[in-house]
């Protein structure tokens, strides 16, 4: 009777030693401390057995239950800690390792130089407009005063799309949009990108414009170097010198053309200025009364003037960039001096 106890006894406590996972722990305490596990039917065997046999039997397998139990629950403690200690290793930070660097992007310089340019503007009490990068030809030429055989188209080499349809060579078609549908009084500029069948390293295919109006019934010559005046002294310093040149463009009447003492030789002469100590920025001019009659104001009362400036080479003047492409070439190298 003995004999048989001992070997239960020595079996699982053999079971208990080799489990290695707490779930084959469990199935050994079912398996012997379970409703139906091994010592429970010798526990309900004891009515089976003499009176005599009884106390020492049920004393033995008391021992050898409580023996199994604390065992079980030791070993649940060591596989527990095994466990933890398992979960510990894998999932540990080595806080010596070097960390992951991300690198953080920046506003590209001419969306920069567009926001400043459209900053001092609006601050001068100008609204911003927009209009299609698609144009037709009537707005981007005709209603500019530029018929279909004006030699002056030459001066823009156009994109077309369909013998009517092309890609805005300038921001001025805006001027006619904006006209056609308010009346003045008018305080306009139209940021946007144009483009140019035209490249080297002054001139690319697509590049930013902004171009500004006013329209009232008395703008004059004068409030147009005023604004320019402030403009300019606002982007390149108020020690700028500014110079207004004589320059024909069909949709203003007289048009100028706008250059500042050069920003990176101060006059000396340089390669940038060509050795003139000056620096074209932007075309200007009073609206041409053939403008206002394509839109229906009436050139007897109403009076404006109109500007037109290249983004991209506003922005190699201030930053004494010399070749406009690296704009456009996307090197990082470039791209984070600013
Ligand atoms: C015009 O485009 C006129 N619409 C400006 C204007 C507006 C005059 C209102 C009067 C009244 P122009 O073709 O000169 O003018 O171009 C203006 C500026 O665009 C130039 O000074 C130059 O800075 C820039 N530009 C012209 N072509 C290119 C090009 N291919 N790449 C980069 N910039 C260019």
């Amino acid at each position: 009777m003995h004999e048989e106890l001992l070997r239960l006894k020595e079996e699982a406590l053999k079971d208990i030693a080799e489990a290695e996972e707490l779930k084959s722990l469990q199935d050994i305490r079912v398996r012997y401390l379970g409703k139906k596990g091994l010592v429970t039917e010798k526990l309900k065997g004891i009515a089976g057995l003499s009176k005599q046999e009884r106390p020492e039997f049920g004393r033995v397998l008391n021992e050898i239950k409580a023996l199994i139990e604390s065992s079980i629950s030791r070993k649940e403690d060591i596989l527990k800690a095994a466990d933890k200690q398992r979960m510990l290793r894998s999932e540990a930070v080595d806080i010596s390792l070097p960390g992951y660097f991300t690198t953080i992007g920046r506003e590209h310089p001419i969306s920069k130089i567009l926001s400043e340019i459209t900053q001092v503007f609006t601050s001068l009490g100008f609204t911003v407009e927009e209009g299609p990068e698609v144009e037709s030809d009537y707005y981007n030429f005709e209603a500019l005063n530029i018929p279909k055989d004006h030699p002056a188209r030459d001066m823009q080499d156009t994109f077309y799309i369909s013998d009517d349809i092309l890609l805005r060579t300038h921001t001025s078609p805006v001027q006619v949009r904006v006209m056609e549908r308010q009346r003045p009084p008018l305080r306009v500029i139209a940021p946007g990108k144009v483009y140019r069948c035209d490249s080297d390293i002054t001139h690319t295919p697509m590049f930013h414009q902004v171009e500004g109006f006013m329209v009232d019934t008395d703008i004059r010559f004068s409030d147009l170097k005023g604004i320019l005046e402030l403009f300019i002294h606002a982007m390149f310093g108020p020690e700028t010198s500014i110079r207004f040149r004589p320059s024909f463009f069909p949709f203003t009447e007289p048009s100028a053309e706008i250059d500042i003492g050069c920003v990176l030789c101060f006059g000396a002469g340089c390669k940038v200025c060509k050795d003139t100590g000056w620096l074209e920025i932007l075309g200007a001019g009073m609206i041409n009364p053939r403008v206002f009659e394509m839109v229906h104001y009436d050139p007897e009362i109403y009076t404006g003037f109109a500007f037109g400036m290249g983004v991209e080479r506003i922005t190699m003047l201030k930053y004494g960039i010399d070749d406009i492409r690296l704009f456009f070439e996307n090197d990082i190298r470039f791209l984070e001096q600013f």
